[in-house]
């Protein structure tokens, strides 16, 4: 049984690697590489194709622009099945950008830090796996180097995003209020993920304009960050980014420490991440609502909802033992009852949760693998070991979704799995789960 699922798995990522050495999400919906996404997917090869692995990590850290940003989309090759597409995006407007690569002009969480250890921990040959990750490492600390440098605009540890795409989570009800302070125009343009899925699952038309137009402003100002900080509608302080950010702090500098030397790099992470825990506790928690939210730097005001975000933090190791059981008691209450499965994306007893459509509820295998290894690093391994078993189920019963109904009675739809199929991810981490 395990191994039939693995099997299945491995085809999954097989099928989606690309003669360039990098891996789609998802055919027809995804066809280009993602930031984030190919991080968890080089956790997955890695434990059956070593090389699948170090190309993914290479193919994307390649695309590194100047100033040490890495861009959520790169662009490898041509397709006409995704929009926006490289030609709305125009990366090359910004001086630094990659002159090799087409790309977005905004990036997705930090993963690398805690993949090259990940990687590190999964390799049979630890010194080659440490040659490797010898030769990346220092493109992963000028990523965190650029953060720190152009987006910790209070200098607190705590760095912004400017769109939803950045966060990850795209469509979260937790923007909804941010896109009543906007009134983008109309635009006019051909929706293709609709041709790929049910419109019922995704964002809305309105929705899109708003993130169109949030890039329009970047791209009049040549993705100045100076200016975006200025003038950009959305600026966001996201738990999750920043909880990476901190993860991955925490893994480069046990990297640099078994690689020896880099005594300066060492000494910035661990200064910035004494930091950046303590603008994420005393900024981004919620003592109401037992747990992290976000905050509209804007509007200058907390994001008061419950998401699957806001659990994030335990896989950082920000909050101490009293705030990490109050996080397990919050998911437990508002996320776990017996009925449903860990975790959903948004607070299923809030009206704005919608349990089919893409982050305004549903359950993504990514946050269910970074919250089971957050509960296991605080000791609360009862709620780490039932996520983990959802997730496996979840892809046991429907097959390797984007995304998942929470409802272990389904009302609607025969089946939990909602958004592309065949997707990476899912299959990564269901391999790292098992093994
Ligand atoms: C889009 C690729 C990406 C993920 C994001 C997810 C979705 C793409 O898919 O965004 O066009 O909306 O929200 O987290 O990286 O899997």
């Amino acid at each position: 049984m395990k191994e039939q699922i693995i099997n299945k798995a491995i085809q999954v990522l097989d099928n989606n690697f690309q003669k360039g050495g990098f891996t789609i999400p998802s055919k027809g919906l995804y066809p280009f590489q993602w930031k984030w996404d190919s991080g968890f997917i080089a956790l997955g090869f890695a434990h059956y194709d070593i090389d699948k692995a170090k190309q993914e990590v290479e193919t994307i850290l390649d695309a590194q622009w100047e100033n040490g940003f890495i861009p959520h989309i790169v662009f490898h090759n041509d397709s006409d099945t995704y929009f926006p597409g490289p030609e709305f995006h125009q990366s090359h407007l910004h001086p630094l950008a990659s002159k090799k690569y087409r790309s977005t002009g905004m990036t997705q969480p930090p993963v690398f830090g805690f993949i090259l250890e990940r990687l590190y921990e999964i390799a049979d040959d630890k010194q080659d796996m440490l040659d490797f990750i010898n030769k990346q490492i220092d493109k992963v600390y000028d990523n965190h180097v650029y953060f720190y440098k152009n987006r910790d605009l209070n200098q607190d540890g705590l760095v912004y995003i400017y769109h939803n795409w950045e966060s990850g989570t795209d469509n979260s009800p937790l923007w909804d209020d941010i896109w009543t302070t906007m009134n983008p125009p109309e635009y006019t343009f051909e929706r293709r993920d609709t041709s790929h899925v049910d419109a019922s699952q995704r964002p809305s038309k309105r929705e899109y304009d708003h993130y169109l137009h949030i890039i329009d402003i970047a791209k009049e100002h040549n993705y100045d960050d100076a200016k975006i900080a200025e003038l950009s509608p959305f600026l966001v302080l996201d738990p999750l980014f920043n909880a990476i950010l901190i993860r991955s702090n925490e893994a480069l500098i046990n990297l640099y420490q078994q690689i020896g030397g880099h005594q300066d790099k060492i000494d910035f992470l661990k200064q910035q991440q004494l930091k950046s825990i303590s603008g994420l506790n005393s900024k981004l928690f919620n003592e109401e609502l037992g747990a992290y939210v976000h905050y509209d730097l804007r509007n200058d005001r907390q994001i008061p909802y419950l998401c699957s975000s806001s659990f994030a933090p335990l896989y950082s190791g920000a909050p101490d033992a009293d705030k990490a059981k109050r996080l397990a008691e919050t998911m437990l209450k508002r996320f776990g009852d017996e009925g449903r499965y860990l975790c959903a994306s948004f607070d299923p007893t809030h009206d704005r949760f919608n349990p089919k459509k893409y982050w305004r509820g549903p359950v993504w295998i990514n946050m269910n693998w970074m919250l089971y290894h957050g509960l296991r690093r605080h000791g609360i391994n009862d709620l780490a070991d039932r996520i983990k078993a959802d997730s496996l189920e979840l892809i046991e019963k429907n097959g390797f979704f984007e995304y998942f109904d929470s409802r272990k009675s389904n009302p609607d739809s025969e089946t939990n799995g909602y958004g592309g199929n065949n997707f990476s991810w899912s299959a990564a981490l269901l391999i790292d789960f098992l093994k």
